[in-house]
């Protein structure tokens, strides 16, 4: 595998063929993760020290079931989550990733994050594959709501917290974002297949690729002929012929790679 982070020098065989196939490229996917927000200090999922899920069983709060027998746990929860959110500033990898569409290339963003860190660099129609921390909705009719912003800051991890009613049907408010056995906004992913199947390259920053579907985004992307960029600090790649894998802190691979890429000859 090719080191292209701090330590890597010249650049690797594959940062060279990554660069090569983004100044080449039309459209470019950036489809992100827990770990494009890592170095923001929120926490991934399932890095065995910080991740979310080694304090929490992700079967306790990240469900509706849960949500009926406990709803101020899981409400408190994520406002909780949000407030990190609200606390953390976005990374390089963020600013790389939003200034990569002034080379004159179509860029297109897909996360599957719930924090809103791309949009807050300028990341522009940002697709949420599992919603954000930014909104409620009714748990009964589904109306969107707001975020009592009054209710934070919230004073611990695991504070219970009563969640608003709903406007209209005085259900009680859901954050908005998806939970697992619950399908993914229709909207939402059939534009990001849209886009996955017509870009030139896809590059994947800072997943895990265990939840589906999202994890069948890269694969979807090979199969349609685009190129693959991994960037993760763990090896996440199968070795197919298109697949690129470049090892290391997305704050410091992204803006090192994206200095690779000159202005298009096209802009798009
Ligand atoms: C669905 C929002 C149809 C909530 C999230 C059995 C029963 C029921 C369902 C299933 C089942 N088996 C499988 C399923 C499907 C299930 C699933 O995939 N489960 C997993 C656990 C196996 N999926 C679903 O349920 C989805 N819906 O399939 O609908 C359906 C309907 C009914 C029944 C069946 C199917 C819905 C999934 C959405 C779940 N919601 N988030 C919340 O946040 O609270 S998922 C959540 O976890 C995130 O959104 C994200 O998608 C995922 C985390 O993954 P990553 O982003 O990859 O993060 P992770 O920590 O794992 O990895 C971080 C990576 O970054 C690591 O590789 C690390 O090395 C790297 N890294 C760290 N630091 C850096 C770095 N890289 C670069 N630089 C760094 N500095
Ligand atoms: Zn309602």
């Amino acid at each position: 595998m090719n080191q292209a982070g701090e330590n890597s020098g010249a650049p690797g065989a594959d940062l060279k063929r990554a660069s090569d196939a983004l100044s080449n490229a039309g459209h470019i996917v950036c489809f992100s993760g827990a770990g494009i927000s890592a170095e923001s200090g929120i926490a991934t999922y399932r890095d065995p020290l910080t991740g979310i899920w080694a304090q929490h069983d992700p079967r306790t709060l990240e469900t509706a079931s849960t949500f009926r027998k406990n709803p101020q746990l899981v409400w408190g929860w994520y406002l909780w989550r949000r407030q990190q959110v609200v606390n953390a500033q976005p990374n390089a990898a963020h600013l790389a990733v939003s200034q990569l569409a002034a080379t004159g290339r179509k860029v297109s963003v897909i996360t599957q994050n719930v924090d809103d860190l791309h949009e807050r660099v300028g990341s522009v129609g940002v697709l949420h594959l599992h919603g954000s921390l930014s909104t409620s909705k009714c748990f009964a009719c589904h109306r969107l709501g707001t975020l009592p912003e009054h209710q934070m800051p919230i004073p611990s991890e695991g504070a219970l917290i009563e969640p608003p009613r709903c406007g209209r049907c005085s259900g009680k408010l859901r954050p908005n974002v998806v939970w697992y056995g619950e399908d993914l906004p229709s909207g939402v992913w059939k534009s990001a297949i849209a886009l996955v199947k017509s870009c030139d390259v896809l590059i994947s920053v800072g997943t895990s690729g265990i939840v589906t579907p999202a994890a069948d985004i890269p694969w979807l992307a090979l199969s349609s002929g685009a190129t693959v960029i991994h960037v993760n600090t763990e090896d996440v790649s199968t070795a197919e012929p298109n697949e690129l894998m470049l090892i290391g802190k997305a704050t410091e691979v992204l803006p090192k790679l994206f200095a690779l890429v000159p202005r298009a000859e096209q802009p798009q």
